[in-house]
């Protein structure tokens, strides 16, 4: 019984001949395939790094050092996220004839493989636009974010190594010719020794699919294939300039595609969650102001208790992990100096709390290494001022190489685990 009937239907994308441009190159593919891949393999590695900041395991610490650590690793995450979107919309250009070659399944492992590249190709297309949407800093859905890109990052990489592996004869052959994109393919594409490969001698422009025309003709596009390969390399450039300035500050004023400036706010610095939002009285941060410290004893201390403690200075970036950052000099009490006055033993790890009602980030926890670390301070000024209420007032914490959302403001209490 023949289930996939022999002949293609008569619709247009089935049909010999049906894509005409001679951009669609194995090789094109190929090259614009590894891009994406060292783009995933920064975002899957710096994305780790953030989930291990802030679901710590004792077998990996995180160092306390170098201070702009988290800011370059989430600026590069958010970065090469982006750049991945051109990349991507090209690779699938380039490719999505495929989806329309007959007959659609060959064999049970050429549908196992369709099938990975099916959930490789949703999996990448979810995670950029949910990844890219929630630095816009629009949350529309109702799963939890972080909890389902983690998994989807597994997801991708699985799926990665499964269509390398499948592929990697069509990558080693449309690597091994010469660089195809001599225009007028005047050269002999054996010019590369073709050793004892018998592909390497074909044409090196061969073409990605079956049911593409297979007419030299030159491209219909308009466009040549290195100008392809260039107008890519433009569109991940113009992506990255318009954005990669909300976290390097010189490049700021480009970055009009950026959801943030890290100039702008209160103080020079960006907010991301308000007082109001986080429902912060001027009652609870007035007169009555306390924070409590509970290591061996507690201890309560007024904020001009706090004032009149010695205080260290540090510039430090707030990195927030949607992607901006931004640095600025912070002073206040060391927390290890805090500890010391209640007799906290040393090595501890420090729960902060904060004056807010609710929300993810009104409990956090300070592992060990940060609390040792002199630059691991309860931030009183931003410049010698006061803190605006926005960015905390009228005491925030601030580590060194710390994801943003740890940086806990308005901070109430800290309690020796
Ligand atoms: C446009 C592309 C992307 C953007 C804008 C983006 C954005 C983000 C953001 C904002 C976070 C922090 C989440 C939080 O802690 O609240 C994050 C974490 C992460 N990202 Fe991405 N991402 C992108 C693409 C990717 C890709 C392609 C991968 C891997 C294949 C990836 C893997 C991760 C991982 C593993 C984390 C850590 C999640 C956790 O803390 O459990 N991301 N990303
Ligand atoms: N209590 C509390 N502190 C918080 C947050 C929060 O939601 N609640 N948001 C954090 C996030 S996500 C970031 S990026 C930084 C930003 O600090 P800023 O608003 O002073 O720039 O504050 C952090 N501190
Ligand atoms: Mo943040």
């Amino acid at each position: 019984m023949r289930l996939i009937p022999e002949k293609p239907p008569p619709l247009l994308p089935f049909r010999q001949g049906a894509f005409t441009s001679s951009l669609r190159t194995k090789r094109a593919a190929t090259l614009i395939g590894i891009a994406l891949a060292i783009a995933v393999t920064i975002c899957f590695l710096t994305g780790l790094f953030s989930h291990f900041q802030q679901h710590p395991v004792s077998w990996l610490p995180i160092p306390t050092i170098p201070t702009w650590g988290y800011r370059l690793t989430q600026g590069l995450h958010v970065a090469t996220g982006l750049a991945a979107i051109p990349l991507l919309l090209m690779k699938l250009w380039t490719v999505y004839p495929n989806l329309f070659v007959w007959p659609p399944i060959k064999s049970v492992l050429n549908a196992l493989e369709r099938a990975s590249i099916f959930i490789l190709v949703a999996a990448m297309i979810f995670q950029l636009a949910t990844g890219t949407i929630n630095i816009t800093q629009w949350y529309p859905w109702s799963f939890p974010f972080t909890q389902t890109h983690y998994a989807v990052s597994f997801v991708i990489v699985g799926a990665i190594l499964i269509h390398l592996a499948v592929k990697a004869p069509d990558i080693m052959a449309a690597l091994r010719k010469r660089s195809g994109a001599s225009e007028t393919d005047a050269e002999p594409a054996a010019q590369v020794d073709a050793g004892d490969d018998p592909s390497a001698k074909q044409d090196d422009r061969e073409l990605v699919l079956t049911n593409q025309s297979t007419e030299p003709t030159a491209s219909t596009s308009g466009l040549t294939r290195r100008g392809f390969l260039l107008t890519g390399g433009l569109a991940v450039g113009a992506v990255t300039l318009t954005t990669v300035g909300q976290t390097l500050s010189p490049l700021e004023r480009l970055a009009v595609l950026a959801p943030r400036r890290p100039s702008i706010g209160p103080q020079g610095l960006p907010v991301n969650r308000t007082a109001k939002a986080a429902g912060i009285t001027a009652a609870a941060i007035g007169a009555q102001y306390r924070l409590s410290v509970a290591g061996a004893r507690s201890a309560q201390f007024t904020l001009e208790q706090l004032q009149a403690m010695p205080q260290s200075t540090f510039e430090l970036p707030i990195a927030c992990v949607e992607g901006w950052s931004a640095s600025a000099l912070w002073s206040g009490v060391p927390i290890r100096d805090l500890l010391d006055q209640v007799q906290a033993p040393p090595d501890v790890t420090v729960r902060v709390v904060s004056l807010e009602k609710e929300g993810n980030y009104r409990v956090t926890e300070l592992p060990s290494q940060f609390v040792n670390d002199p630059k691991t301070i309860l931030a009183l000024t931003i410049g010698g001022e006061a803190l605006d209420i926005e960015h905390g007032y009228p005491a925030r914490i601030m580590a060194p190489n710390r994801p943003g959302v740890l940086q806990t403001k308005w901070v109430s209490g800290l309690e020796v685990v």
